[in-house]
């Protein structure tokens, strides 16, 4: 089978490294193709960083910092100090020194002209992460936070004024405590799908959406024109499973990303939020935690399949688990025309 994932960070990872236990322990000869979000990319001292493709990379690649979820396992931020006691900013931003590797071969990679798509496939020719990772877009695109400026300035008419964020600062120096008035992902407008992206979902026996930050993640990849349309238009099933178990977010802060544009934190009201294909919307299932059993039925009236499983992704193994549960939910549904 070909399946194609569309993953963001930490969550992404994981359930892609379950999904390929699962495929390994199966002796199944499926391929991954996995399509990262881009949006949280940012230059940071001179250095072009992706931390989206970097934490899948450094996941399944078997580098990744287990209890920080992203950089590098036995890291040290030397660098990152003598940038700080230089008092150049930004000061907030953890640049690992293991890290910076990465990035320097992407920069001069990048500046020699090749493609994020090549320097992508450069670097996971070294880390070997056993799927072919595409970058949503090799177009430069920044997600960007719209907050009430942080320093209290005022507009002229004295409500507080606005300033855009980059995603990257509002995340990590604000904790995401800013409330957010919404989010713009500069260039998203004129960036084009990476190349093998829109076929990679057009081709899928199944496309499914993990548990990433539906978003700031998958809401982003979404929003590179024609993507969406491929999900709609895909005779593959899609199946997603939900990143809020019990009225909160597994990880990260994507209660915070989902307030910002007025949906619910629930497992019902993200299911809702994707919408069914059958009524012009992008999943055809939708997988819940045990904990939100009673939503079933609401997403089931919404024309979405929806099942109850053990959601949380505690190990490889129960990860495993809700990647079979998600293949089985595909292979129930009516093909597509
Ligand atoms: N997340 C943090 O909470 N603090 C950091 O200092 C930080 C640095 C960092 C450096 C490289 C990288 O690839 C990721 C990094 N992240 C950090 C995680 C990153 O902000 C998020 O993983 C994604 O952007 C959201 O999924």
């Amino acid at each position: 089978m070909r399946i194609t994932v569309l993953a963001g960070g930490i969550g992404g990872a994981r359930f892609l490294r379950g999904l390929r236990h699962l495929l390994e322990s199966r002796d199944d000869q499926s391929d991954i193709t996995v399509v990262g979000n881009t949006g949280d990319d940012i230059w940071v001292h001179g250095l072009r960083v992706c931390p989206d493709l970097d934490t899948v990379m450094y996941t399944l690649g078997g580098g990744i910092s287990e209890d920080r979820g992203w950089g590098r396992e036995d890291e040290t931020f030397a660098v990152k100090d003598e940038l700080a006691s230089y008092g150049v900013e930004p000061t907030w931003f953890g640049l690992g020194d293991k890290d910076i590797a990465t990035h320097l071969i992407r920069t001069q990679s990048l500046s020699a002209g090749y493609s994020l798509t090549e320097v992508t496939e450069a670097l996971c020719r070294h880390w070997q992460p056993r799927v072919r990772l595409l970058p949503m877009s090799d177009d430069r695109t920044e997600t960007h936070v719209i907050v009430d400026s942080p320093d209290g300035a005022v507009a002229p008419d004295g409500t507080p004024l606005r300033v855009a964020l980059h995603f990257q600062e509002w995340w990590i120096r604000h904790h995401a405590l800013l409330p957010a008035h919404g989010f713009v992902v500069v260039g998203i407008d004129s960036a084009a799908p990476a190349p093998g992206v829109l076929e990679a979902i057009a081709e899928a026996d199944v496309v499914l959406l993990p548990p990433s930050n539906p978003v700031v993640s998958i809401g982003t990849i979404l929003q590179v024109p024609g993507i969406a349309e491929a999900l709609r238009t895909t005779t593959a099933p899609v199946v997603g499973v939900s990143p809020i178990v019990g009225g909160a977010p597994v990880r990260g802060m994507a209660d915070a990303c989902l307030t910002a544009i007025g949906v619910d934190t629930s497992a019902a009201a993200v299911g809702a939020h994707y919408g069914a294909r059958s009524s012009g919307g992008l999943i055809d299932a939708w997988l819940v935690d045990t904990a939100d059993a009673e939503a079933v039925g609401e997403v089931e009236a919404l024309g979405i399949r929806c099942r109850a499983v053990p959601a949380m992704m505690t190990d490889i193994e129960a990860t495993a688990d809700i990647a079979a549960a998600c293949l089985d939910m595909a292979s129930s549904l009516p093909l597509r025309p």
